[in-house]
């Protein structure tokens, strides 16, 4: 009898184990515990047995009940809970934890921000404005002709006729200049668009970083100082700059500046495809038309300005060969830097 008693105690307390829901554990209640339940079914042949077995064996059901009890109000605490409503959802707090997914800045973001580091050194403010523009800030105070092909709608997004996306950030650098008297230091990074066919080099959307300074005074030599010492900054003390002449409608004389290639110093390798130079970007002395036209006093003030594309040089330093690469969002790519 005693053998069965705990036999009944085991199974009952599997059965209160394994309900999942509260109408299964009460079922199993029911069975075990319940007025015509298991347990009051051996309770009922102790009438059976010998005299003196009597107070032990119901001693035995007695302490089982109690038990049982216990562990269904225990159960039913938890169930109501809804901690092991779904066995899936328990906590194991011995599993090893999960490693965020760690990535580092993106490399176009990197090479902005040191670029911008250098020119905060030299005494720059950093300006930003909008990437949509109306048609004065974008061409005309930028000295552009009438019928300059940048302006065509093949090459320029339009929103409205006189609303359309920047194609370069110099947007930027006359609203700085409309709003204060010389001296003027800035850089300006930011977004531009051109309706470029996509491909390993181009993407019709792409990020500049353009610079200004005017003040009285200033010369092409100073120009020359400013994008040597860049150029040091990014590529250390060993570069050499190389100006040679080029056009711009909104500087006067223009030039493009290369650098002594990083890579072979000069020599020529791949990287520079065999001349030793590495192209950057174009620059000049802000042609007076767009001082006069911010009504900036021409006769006591000169400037530069400059501009780089952003992908360009990121593509150098990190050997990146297609500019797709930057705009993919493939995780592959970002948890490489
Ligand atoms: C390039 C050339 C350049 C400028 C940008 C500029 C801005 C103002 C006035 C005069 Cl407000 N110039 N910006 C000047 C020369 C060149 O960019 O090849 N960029 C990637």
């Amino acid at each position: 009898m005693e053998e069965s008693i705990r036999q009944l105690s085991d199974q009952a307390r599997a059965a209160l184990e394994a309900a999942t829901t509260e109408e299964e554990l009460e079922a199993e209640r029911r069975r075990f515990l319940g007025r015509k339940g298991l347990l009051r079914e051996i309770r009922q042949g102790l009438k059976d047995l010998p005299e003196e077995d009597r107070p032990a064996v119901g001693k035995l059901i007695n302490q089982t009940t109690r038990q049982l009890e216990a562990l269904l109000e225990q159960r039913r605490q938890k169930l109501a809970s809804g901690k092991a409503a779904f066995p899936e959802d328990r906590l194991d707090v011995t599993l090893p934890g999960r490693a965020p997914l760690i990535a580092g800045k993106h490399p176009l973001l990197a090479t902005m921000e040191d670029m911008i580091e250098i020119f905060l050194g030299l005494g720059y403010l950093v300006a930003e404005g909008p990437e949509i523009e109306d048609y004065y800030h974008a061409f005309e105070a930028l000295n552009y002709p009438e019928d300059h092909p940048a302006m065509d709608e093949q090459m320029t997004f339009y929103v409205e006729d006189d609303v359309l996306l920047r194609s370069q950030t110099s947007t930027v650098q006359i609203r700085v200049m409309e709003k204060q008297e010389p001296p003027v230091r800035v850089v300006v990074p930011g977004r531009c668009y051109r309706r470029d066919t996509v491909d390993a080099t181009h993407c019709h959307t792409f990020y500049q970083l353009e610079g200004l300074l005017v003040d009285e005074g200033i010369t092409f030599a100073d120009l020359k100082g400013t994008l040597q010492a860049f150029a040091e900054g990014m590529f250390g003390p060993e570069v050499r700059v190389r100006f040679r002449p080029d056009f711009f409608p909104f500087t006067e004389p223009s030039a493009e500046f290369a650098v002594s290639c990083f890579i072979c110093g000069g020599v020529g390798c791949r990287v520079c495809s065999g001349t030793g130079w590495l192209e950057l970007g174009g620059a000049g002395m802000v042609d007076p038309n767009v001082l006069a036209g911010v009504g900036y006093d021409t006769e006591r003030y000169t400037g530069f300005a400059f501009g780089v594309g952003i992908e360009r040089f990121a593509m150098l330093r990190y050997g990146i060969k297609d500019i797709r690469v930057f705009y993919s969002g493939d995780m592959r790519v970002l948890t490489q830097f």
